[in-house]
C-alpha cells in the first residue's frame, strides 16, 4: 500500500540560480518530522509500506528545467513537484493563504483581505494539485492531503475518485463559527465541501474539531454523531490527533558531538547568566512584539535581575512577500533596540536577537543550553517550539512559559501558562520560572516528556493513518450493501418469475427530495406515471407507506390504483379501497399535547406545528440547527411528563418531532399488506428511522434497502431518491410477456 502526502511545500526545497540547480531539506516541523517517520516506514510492520510527496518545490523553476528537477527529485527523494510560477503564488499563496485563510484562522479579521481574484487563484491551484495527485495515483493508495493551502483538495479527488482512501490534517486552528462565517458565502460553503470530501478530517485540539463540525452543522445542515457527518453519499469522520515531535532526536541530541560543541560555546558566552529563549518563524500570531512588552516591563520592575539575564529571540525569515511581516520585522528591531538602548551595559546585553534560520544542531543546543523557554504566540494551532524545548531538556532542568493560546497548552498542563495579551502575567511567569527551584523544573518536564515521547511524530501519523484506513473500511463494508450488480439483476429476475409482488415505498426522503415545508413536496409527473404504471401490472401492488396524514396523500395518489399507509400505519388504503382505521385510536389527547408543541413554536424562528388526526407534529427543517437542538430537548422533556401517563409515543424524525398513539408503525402498516396478499416478492424502501421498525420485522427473503449512507437494518442501500426513482423505472420497465425473467437489461 503507498501513502501519497500532499502539502503545498515539498520536504526538499529546489533553487534555480544562474541556471544552477540546488536541494535542500525544507525546515520546519512538518517537513523534516513527516519525512524522518516516512523514511522508517518500510522497517516497520505496517501497512502502509512506500510513500510519494507532491508539492511545490520552494521556488518557481524555469520551463528549461523542469524536468530535470522532476526526474531528480523522484529517483532522489521520492518527491513529485507542482510547479507553480511566481505570479501564481503571488495570488495563492501570499494572497488567498496568507492574507485571507492565515489572518482569518488565527483570529486576525482585521488584517484579513478578501479578493475575489485570489480567491479564483486558490481554487486553480487547487484544480493543479488535484491533476497533479490523478497522474501519480493508483488503485488502493492512501492519499493525506496537509493543511490549509489545500482545503480544496479532498472533494475535488473524491469526484474524480469516489472510492480513493483521503485523509486531510489541518495544522492551523480552525476557528469558531463567528469567525469562520466572516468568509463570503461561496468560499466558505466550497471550503467545508472541500474538507468533507476526505474520510478522514484531523485536527490538533478538541476544540479545533467542535468548532468545525459546528461550522459544517451550521452553514451546510449537516448533524454529526461522534463525528461521523453523512454527506451527499459519503461518510467523513472529524477527530483530533495532536501533532508530536521526533522525540528521540531532540531528547538525545546532546550526544551529537557537534550539538555538544554548540551547548559548550553557548555556555561559554552566557556564563552565569540565566537564558531566556524565544525561537518563532516571523508571524504576528507568534506574538514577539507583546513577549518584547513582557521583558521589558520585567527588566524595569525587577531591576536585581539585571545582569544575570539575557532574553535570546531567534527569528526565522517568513512570508517576506507579505506587508504585514515587513512592518512587523521594522517594529521588532526598534524595540530590541530600544530594551538594549534602556537596560543595556557594557558588558550586559539584555536582548540578544537574531534574524535568519538555524540548523537543527544550533538549534537544539539553544534548546538543551538554555534555562527558560518562552513560548508566547498570540494564537498558534499547536507550537512544536515548546514541545522541542521540553523534549530537549535531557537531565530535565529547564521551565516552559507557555501562552494557554496556543494548541500545546492542551497537552503541557505543567508549564507556566500566560495569557499573551495579559503583560503583567507575563512578567509574573518570568520571574516565576527563573525562581522555580531545580526539582520542581524537573519534576515538571518529566511528565511533559513522559506524553512527549510516547505520542510522538510516528505515533501521531500512524494514529491518523490507522484510523484513515479504519474510515475506508466501514465505507467499503457499507458499499458491498450497495444495490448494484448482479445483486439487482437476482433481484428483478425474482420479481419477474414472482406471481405476486409487495412495493412498500416510504415517499419524504426515499421517493422525493425533503422541502422546507411539507406540502411543497408533491409528487412530480413523472414519478406518478411510474408508480401508476407498476401498479397497473397484474399481480403488483405498490404502497405508500408514510408517517404523513391521508388527506394528502388522497390529494395525491387517490385514484391511480396505489394503496397508501397514512400517519406510520394509522390509516390504510388498499388498492382501489377506502381509507379505513387499523386499530380504533383516540385523539383526545391532542388539544393539550398542542399547547405544548406551540409554545415551542413561538420560542424558534421558523418551526411551525403540524395536525394530523392521530399525531402532533413539530417541524424544524428551517430552523437554526443549534437552537433547534436545544428546543427539542426541552420539548421533549415537557412531553414526556405527559405521555409518561398517555398511551402517547414520541418520535424523532428527520427535522420533526412527533407525537402520536402508542403501537402505531410502519412495521404495523406493512405487515398488514404482507398478511393479507402473502406476496411471492416484497421490496421495502426507507431512508427514514420510522422505517427501520419495518425493516427490522421483514422476513430475510425481502429486499430491504435503506436510502442513504448510514447503518440500517436494511439488507441493501441507496444513496439518494433520485436512484430510487430510477429504480422503480427500472421495475417498470420488465416486461411480463413470458413467464421466464426478462430484467429488460
Ligand atoms: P509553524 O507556524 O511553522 O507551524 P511551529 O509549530 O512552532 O510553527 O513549528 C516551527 C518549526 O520550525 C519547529 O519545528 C522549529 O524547530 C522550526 N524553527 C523555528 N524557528 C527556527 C529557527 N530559527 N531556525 C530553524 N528552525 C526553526 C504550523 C502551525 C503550528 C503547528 C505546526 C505543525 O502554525 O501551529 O504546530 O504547523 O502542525
Amino acid at each position: 500500500m503507498r501513502l501519497i502526502v500532499v502539502s503545498n511545500r515539498l520536504h526538499v526545497t529546489v533553487e534555480e540560480k544562474e541556471g544552477k540547480l540546488n536541494y535542500k531539506q525544507s525546515s520546519g516541523g512538518l517537513a523534516t518530522g513527516l519525512s524522518s517517520y516516512l523514511e522508517t516506514m518500510k522497517s516497520r510492520n505496517f501497512e502502509v509500506s512506500e510513500y510519494l510527496w507532491i508539492g511545490w518545490p520552494g521556488s518557481a523553476i524555469s520551463a528549461g528545467k523542469r524536468a530535470e528537477v522532476s526526474s531528480k527529485l523522484a529517483s532522489k527523494y521520492r518527491c513529485h513537484p507542482v510547479f507553480l510560477s511566481e505570479k501564481v503564488m503571488d495570488k495563492f499563496y501570499l494572497g488567498f493563504c496568507n492574507k485571507t485563510i492565515w489572518p482569518l484562522f488565527h483570529y486576525f479579521p482585521t488584517l484579513t483581505n478578501y479578493s475575489a481574484e485570489h480567491w479564483n487563484q486558490y481554487v486553480s491551484v487547487n484544480e493543479t494539485f488535484c491533476d497533479a495527485v490523478l497522474e501519480i495515483v493508483k488503485p488502493g493508495d492512501i492519499v493525506w492531503v496537509h493543511d490549509y493551502q489545500l482545503m480544496l483538495l479532498p472533494a475535488m479527488l473524491r469526484k474524480k475518485i469516489p472510492d480513493l482512501a483521503i485523509g486531510y490534517f489541518h495544522h492551523i486552528p480552525f476557528p469558531s463559527f463567528e469567525i469562520f462565517r466572516l468568509l463570503p458565502r461561496e468560499w466558505r460553503n466550497s471550503i467545508l465541501e472541500g474538507l468533507l470530501g476526505s474520510d478522514l478530517v484531523g485536527f490538533h485540539t478538541h476544540d479545533y474539531t467542535q468548532y468545525f463540525l459546528r461550522a459544517v452543522l451550521r452553514m451546510l445542515g449537516h448533524e454529526h454523531n461522534l463525528g461521523a457527518i453523512n454527506c451527499d453519499n459519503h461518510t467523513s469522520v472529524a477527530d483530533t490527533f495532536p501533532i508530536g515531535i521526533d522525540y528521540e532526536k531532540f531528547n538525545g541530541a546532546s550526544k551529537n558531538p557537534h550539538v555538544q560543541k554548540e551547548i559548550d560555546e553557548f555556555k561559554k558566552a552566557s556564563g552565569d547568566k540565566k537564558i531566556i529563549l524565544s525561537v518563532d518563524r516571523l508571524d504576528y500570531t507568534k506574538g514577539i512584539i507583546n513577549r518584547l512588552r513582557g521583558y521589558e516591563l520585567f527588566l524595569e520592575r525587577y531591576p536585581q535581575w539585571h545582569g544575570h539575564v539575557s532574553l535570546l529571540s531567534l527569528v526565522v525569515p517568513s512570508r517576506t512577500g507579505v506587508d504585514q511581516y515587513m512592518t512587523m520585522k521594522k517594529q521588532i528591531e526598534e524595540m530590541v533596540g530600544k530594551i538594549n538602548g534602556k537596560f543595556g551595559s557594557v558588558s550586559w546585553t539584555p536582548l540578544i536577537y537574531q534574524f535568519r534560520s538555524y540548523s537543527f544542531e544550533a538549534l537544539a543546543a539553544a534548546y538543551s543550553a538554555s534555562d527558560v523557554g518562552l513560548v508566547t504566540p498570540l494564537r498558534d494551532g499547536m507550537n512544536l517550539v515548546a514541545k522541542e524545548f521540553v523534549a530537549s531538556k535531557a537531565d530535565g532542568r529547564g521551565v516552559l512559559v507557555l501562552s494557554e493560546t496556543a494548541g500545546a497548552a492542551r497537552e503541557m498542563g505543567e508549564a507556566i501558562m500566560v495569557n499573551p495579551n495579559d503583560v503583567d502575567e507575563m512578567t509574573l511567569a518570568i520571574k516565576e520560572a527563573l525562581e522555580l527551584p531545580e526539582e520542581e523544573q524537573i519534576r515538571r518536564n518529566k511528565e511533559m516528556q513522559k506524553r512527549l515521547k510516547r505520542y510522538d511524530i510516528s505515533r501521531w501519523a500512524e494514529d491518523f493513518i490507522l484510523k484513515l484506513l479504519a474510515v475506508k473500511a466501514e465505507r467499503s463494508k457499507l458499499e458491498t450493501k450497495l444495490l448494484r450488480g448482479n445483486m439487482k439483476k437476482e433481484m428483478f429476475e425474482k420479481y419477474g418469475k414472482a406471481g405476486s409482488r409487495l412495493l412498500l415505498l416510504d415517499y419524504d426522503g426515499t421517493l422525493v427530495p425533503f422541502a422546507n415545508s411539507p406540502e411543497k413536496a408533491r409528487p412530480g409527473s413523472k414519478l406518478i406515471e411510474t408508480l401508476k404504471k407498476l401498479s397497473a401490472v397484474p399481480g403488483n401492488d405498490v404502497v405508500i407507506i408514510s408517517g404523513r396524514e391521508r388527506h394528502t396523500l388522497e390529494k395525491w395518489f387517490g385514484g391511480t390504483g396505489i394503496g397508501m399507509v397514512a400517519e406510520h400505519g394509522a390509516w390504510v388504503c388498499e388498492k382501489g379501497g377506502a381509507w379505513h382505521a387499523l386499530k380504533p385510536l383516540k385523539n383526545d389527547w391532542k388539544h393539550q399535547i398542542m399547547q405544548i408543541v406551540e409554545r415551542c413554536v413561538d420560542r424558534l424562528p421558523g418551526a411551525f406545528m403540524e395536525e394530523k388526526e392521530f399525531a402532533v407534529v413539530f417541524h424544524y427543517r428551517k430552523s437554526d440547527s443549534e437552537l433547534s437542538a436545544l428546543r427539542v430537548r426541552e420539548l421533549r422533556d415537557d412531553l414526556i411528563h405527559f405521555t409518561a401517563n398517555a398511551d402517547l409515543q414520541i418520535l424523532m424524525g428527520n427535522k420533526a418531532l412527533e407525537i402520536r398513539c402508542a403501537g402505531v408503525s410502519k412495521e404495523v402498516g406493512g405487515m398488514h399488506f404482507i398478511v393479507a396478499n402473502k406476496p411471492d416478492f416484497i421490496l421495502s424502501v426507507g431512508d427514514d428511522v420510522t422505517d427501520e421498525d419495518l425493516f427490522k420485522a421483514l422476513p430475510e427473503t425481502v429486499y430491504s434497502v435503506k436510502v442513504g449512507v448510514e447503518r440500517s437494518s436494511a439488507r441493501y442501500y441507496l444513496p439518494g431518491f433520485t436512484e430510487v426513482n430510477g429504480l422503480l423505472e427500472e421495475f417498470s420497465n420488465i416486461k411480463f410477456a413470458e413467464k421466464s425473467a426478462d430484467s429488460g437489461h
